[in-house]
This record gives structure tokens, sequence and C-alpha cells, in this order.
């Protein structure tokens, strides 16, 4: 299998360490991709028409997308349960918290987008600054539910690794540790693990 992949992206990062956790690692190549918006890469809008990283190509040639739905197919195809609950309401509650770092990190780019890439006369800091708030909010969520901190851990703890690890890498003012002592002692306690370790985003 081929994953399309940045070092840059949380998304990809998140399929990396799915990956890594499974121990489906060795089967799939990561192949890098560039992809920006306003910039047209025909070759890839051919792979997906979003024309977003990462995608999954499988050996047969059929393309899976995104993030989401691969680390659902990489759980599935080690077997099930290692990341996601296989039933019972704790699935759902798994599911819907990386649903929730899901638009954490849709916002954060977003947020990425219009700061640092979109032409500065055509920037609107409104629009911005609430999809910051909502990044935010997660976070405040998250540091005000200690139990899924401490959970065995799952998908939504990786996909929270990848928000705190991109706050890191692009907003390294934001100051989220010091808001959220609960969230830094969780990264810190992540950044144990060796695919949390190896996928840290290197520096721009
Ligand atoms: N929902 C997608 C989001 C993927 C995404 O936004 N990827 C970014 C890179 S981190 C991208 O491809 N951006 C290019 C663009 O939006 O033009 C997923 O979970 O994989």
């Amino acid at each position: 299998m081929k994953l399309t992949f940045s070092p840059a992206s949380p998304f990809a990062r998140k399929v990396r360490i799915a990956a890594i956790e499974t121990g489906l690692i060795d089967k799939i190549e990561l192949t890098p991709a560039a992809v920006a918006p306003a910039q047209p890469n025909e070759e890839y809008s051919k792979i997906t028409p979003l024309k977003k990283l990462p995608v999954l190509i499988l050996d047969n040639g059929e393309v899976l997308l995104d993030s989401y739905v691969i680390v659902e197919y990489l759980d599935e195809l080690a077997g099930g349960g290692k990341l996601i609950p296989t039933s019972g309401a704790e699935r759902w509650r798994v599911k819907s918290d990386h649903s929730l770092t899901q638009g954490m990190l849709d916002s954060m780019l977003l947020c990425r987008y219009e700061g640092m890439v979109r032409p500065e006369p055509l920037r609107w800091k409104g629009w911005s600054d609430d999809h910051w708030n909502r990044a935010w909010a997660g976070m405040a969520r998250f540091e005000s539910k200690p139990e899924v901190l401490a959970a065995p851990f799952n998908i939504a703890q990786i996909g929270l690794v990848c928000v705190l690890g991109y706050a890191d890498f692009r907003f390294a003012d934001c100051g989220w540790r010091k808001a959220f002592p609960k969230l830094d002692a969780f990264y810190q306690k992540m950044m144990e693990r060796p695919s949390v370790k190896v996928s840290v985003p290197p520096p721009a």
C-alpha cells in the first residue's frame, strides 16, 4: 500500500502513528506529496478530486480517503479493536472525540492558510479568529475530560496528539501548554511512545 504523505501534515501524522501502532507500517510506503490551496496539481487531482493528503492507495489500485477512513481501515486490517473499540457506548465516544480532533485540525489548517498562505489584502481576521476559537474550545473540552486522556490508547488520543503537535509546529506562541496543563501532561506522556516521537513534524 502507498500513503501520500508530508511530514508537516497532521492528518498524515495521524495515519502514520496508527499504522505503527497497528503493526502495519512495514506494509505501507510513504509517498511524498505536495499540495496547497490555489496551487493546481493535476497529477495529484487524478488520484483524489479533493486534492488533499493523505490518501491510501491499496495494492489493487483502489484509493481510500480520508485520514478518518484510512485509520478505520487499518484498524480493521489489524484485526479490529486496536484503536477503535468495536462496539458499545465507548466505540461512539471514541469516534465522536476523533471527529472533534478532526474538526479542530480542519480549523487550525484554515487558520494557517488564512494567516500564512492567503495574500495579505484578502485576509479576514474575524473568520480566522472564529476558527482558532473552535480549536481552542476543543482543547478546553479535552482539558475538562481527564477520562478521555487516561483511556486505553485510542484513535481520539492520536488525533489529539496531532492537534497539539500541530499547535507546536505552526502556532508555537499560542500558549496551549500554560492554558491546558492536563493536555501538556498528556502530550508528554504520549511522547514516550516511539510512534508519536518519530512523527513529530520537523522544524519549519
Ligand atoms: N479530511 C481530510 C483533511 C486532509 C487535509 O486537509 N490535508 C491537507 C494537508 S494537512 C491538505 O491536503 N491540504 C491541501 C488543500 O487543502 O489544498 C483528512 O482527514 O485526511
